[in-house]
């Protein structure tokens, strides 16, 4: 963790915070870097069995830092779209591969790039006052960190081309509406730490597979899919985890998980 991104963990639930509350906390290289880390560290570390991603101060995160961007655009260099192989697309993939559950815990704004952080996460727990904003189109830029991936499968084609083309905001009731979020909560980050608990004293194999499972079903027919669903179920089926579950219905008790 740096002073830009803070990693707490507390009952195999590791909860990272955007620390730039200043700026709605928009991302620098610096922040980057770090969060880069943490995601890395978070998905490594098979004792955190949940991650929860949320933002300090009244944002959540509100995509690349543009002062940053414009002074490097000054520069001259093509150094600013650098950052889309160094550190955005990496950062997408560990939050979309890690074999565990993310939830985003959008307590304010997240917009461009932030908003497609929270589209990689499994869950969205929303305040009332969070906002949401493709933006990208906003400053005649493509999209990117997965939001061509994600936002067409939460909300569907037409309204992901309505949501990027126009980059309107829009409020924690549409976004509730329209299958963006989950949920809205007063405190959202407490919602969703609560939600990862629950997630984090269950089968984290199972979730990992199912995670896998539906990334690749989302671009395989019903045949290729049924076909990758098969080793999963073998693998999990192959964990300390089932067959304690499976004992423990036969003889009527609660199962434990211990995510082996
Ligand atoms: O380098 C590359 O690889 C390019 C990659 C790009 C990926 C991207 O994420 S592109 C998209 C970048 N983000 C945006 O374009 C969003 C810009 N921000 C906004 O449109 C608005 O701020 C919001 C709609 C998100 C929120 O509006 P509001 O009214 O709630 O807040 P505000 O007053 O606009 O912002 C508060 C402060 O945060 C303000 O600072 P100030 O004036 O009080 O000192 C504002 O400048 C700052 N801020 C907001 N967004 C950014 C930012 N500072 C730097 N970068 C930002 N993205």
């Amino acid at each position: 963790a740096t002073s830009e991104v803070l990693i707490d963990v507390s009952d195999g639930v590791a909860t990272v915070t955007l620390d730039r509350p200043d700026s709605l906390n928009s991302l620098t290289d610096t922040s980057k870097t770090a969060l880069l880390a943490a995601v890395r560290q978070v998905a490594d570390d098979a004792s955190i069995r949940a991650l929860v991603l949320t933002g300090a101060g009244r944002g959540f995160c509100v995509g690349q830092d543009l002062r940053e961007h414009a002074e490097q655009l000054g520069a001259g260099s093509k150094g600013p779209f650098e950052s889309v192989s160094r550190y955005y697309n990496p950062i997408a993939t560990t939050l979309a591969q890690m074999p565990k559950p993310v939830i985003a815990a959008v307590n304010g704004v997240a917009a461009g790039a932030g908003l497609s952080l929270a589209m990689l996460a499994d869950f969205r727990i929303a305040a009332p006052t969070a906002k949401f904003t493709t933006a990208f189109a906003g400053i005649g830029l493509s999209c990117d960190t997965g939001a061509s991936w994600s936002l067409q499968r939460l909300v569907g084609s037409a309204r992901a081309r309505e949501l990027l083309f126009d980059a309107r905001t829009i409020d924690a009731d549409e976004a509730l509406r329209i299958g963006l979020v989950n949920r809205i909560e007063d405190d959202a980050l407490t919602a969703a730490q609560s939600w990862a608990a629950r997630l984090a004293a269950g089968p984290t194999l199972a979730y990992a597979a199912m995670r896998d499972a539906l990334e690749f079903a989302s671009n395989h027919s019903l045949v290729e899919s049924l076909a990758h669903e098969e080793p999963l179920m073998i693998r999990t089926g192959s964990s300390d985890d089932h067959r304690r579950a499976v004992d423990a219905f036969l003889t009527k008790q609660p199962p434990t998980f211990e995510g082996r």
